[in-house]
């Protein structure tokens, strides 16, 4: 999964993406890697995994990852060429979702480009510099497809007419995902890249210790479908620098319970919908692995690997629970806790799978 980190400048964002990198390189005990200086894979850790993988000898564990990308932040005209912004929002086309940081502390000594705090303005500020953004990618795309479409090519005619209505839709100043399109054309936003297409997720960055989502961003994430959590990234950069036993008792004394980091992604994972599926085996890594709800077990081995998918026979199914209880595969499968399921078979959070494929 891919996440692209946006927000006004100073909202928090690279505090959030240093907080996070290093959480996630702590907690997970697993080195993150920087592939750019703005981006950072981070294992995202889960104790079922350890129990599972503890339960059946497993080699090691391997954590499923988010990359988190973390750009320059956007002012208002960054579309005309104001700051720097603009041209970073290329690199975060290609995520699954977005986490649009918006500061809601009021420390004085931090400067806000507008010189006030205002959460809702700051995001209205930022809804619009992006859809002006989707709106020139997908203007661009559709002068190319006119001229093919011109041709008689019938994907072009196909692409011409859904590029109208996402063109006119962005100009009244909707995200791409409010703007119906034909059925034939799902994946249209996210083929073109369009940032407005994405789920979001709102980051309030809020003042340390105060735990609380600010009401209005509570009602602005819900009326668009969003999700939102609260966070202190200052707060959460300092605890990472603490070693696990004095964090726990600061976040107690601060009464913030679960990690930025904790919070983020699970805010993340909600927002897509995402389940937890697992693979174990004597010997061999276990490791962790998401998916969206609703998807079989047939998808969840394309996730492993193309070929497991496409040589798919069947899958040995059981719950992370059940596996744990019965100690292992074998009493597992003595007292038939352990289901042989068809690709068919909808995927539960928590399942250890075990796919036999003819490669
Ligand atoms: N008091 C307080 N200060 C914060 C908090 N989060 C960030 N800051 C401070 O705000 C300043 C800007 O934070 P950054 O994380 O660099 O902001 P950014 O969004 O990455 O900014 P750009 O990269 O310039 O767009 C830094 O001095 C941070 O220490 C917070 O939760 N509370
Ligand atoms: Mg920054």
């Amino acid at each position: 999964m891919k996440v692209g980190i946006v927000g006004m400048p100073n909202a928090g964002k690279s505090s959030l993406f240093n907080a996070l990198t290093q959480a996630g390189a702590q907690a997970a005990n697993y080195p993150f890697t920087t592939i750019e200086p703005n981006v950072a894979v981070v294992p995202v850790a889960d104790e079922r995994l350890d129990t599972v993988a503890a339960t059946v000898g497993a080699s090691e564990n391997v954590y499923d990852t988010i990359d988190f990308h973390d750009i320059a932040g956007l002012v208002a005209g960054a579309h005309k060429g104001e700051g720097l912004g603009n041209q970073f929002l290329a690199n975060i086309r290609e995520t699954d979702a977005i986490i649009h940081v918006v500061r809601c502390h009021t420390d004085d000594n931090i400067i806000h480009p507008d010189g006030r705090v205002d959460p809702l303005a700051d995001i209205e500020t930022i809804e619009t510099e992006l859809i002006f953004a989707d709106l020139d990618q997908a203007e661009r795309r559709l002068d190319r497809v006119v001229r093919t479409a011109r041709g008689g090519d019938r994907v072009a005619i196909a692409e011409e007419a859904w590029l109208t209505e996402i063109v006119a839709g962005l100009h009244e100043g909707r995200p791409a995902r409010d703007i119906a399109l034909p059925k034939d054309a799902p994946d249209a936003p996210r083929s073109l890249g369009l940032i407005t297409g994405k789920p979001v997720l709102f980051v309030a960055n809020v003042d340390e210790g105060d735990d609380e989502l600010p009401a209005e961003l509570a009602a602005h994430a819900a009326a668009q479908g969003a999700g939102a959590v609260a966070v202190s990234a200052r707060l959460e950069a300092e605890l990472t620098e603490l070693d696990d036993d004095e964090a726990a008792v600061m976040r107690e004394e601060l009464g913030v319970s679960e990690s930025g980091l904790a919070r983020v992604v699970a805010g993340a994972f909600s927002l897509l919908d995402l389940i937890a599926f697992f693979t174990a085996g004597e010997g061999k890594p276990a490791q962790s692995w998401h998916l969206r709800r609703g998807l079989t077990v047939w998808h969840a081995a394309g996730q492993i690997h193309s070929d497991i998918q496409k040589g798919f026979v069947r899958a040995e199914v059981i719950g992370w629970e059940a596996l744990v209880e019965s100690g292992g595969y074998s009493a597992a499968r003595d007292s038939g806790t352990l289901r042989v399921e068809g690709r068919d078979y909808v995927m539960d959070d928590g399942d250890v799978i075990t796919v036999k494929f003819t490669p």
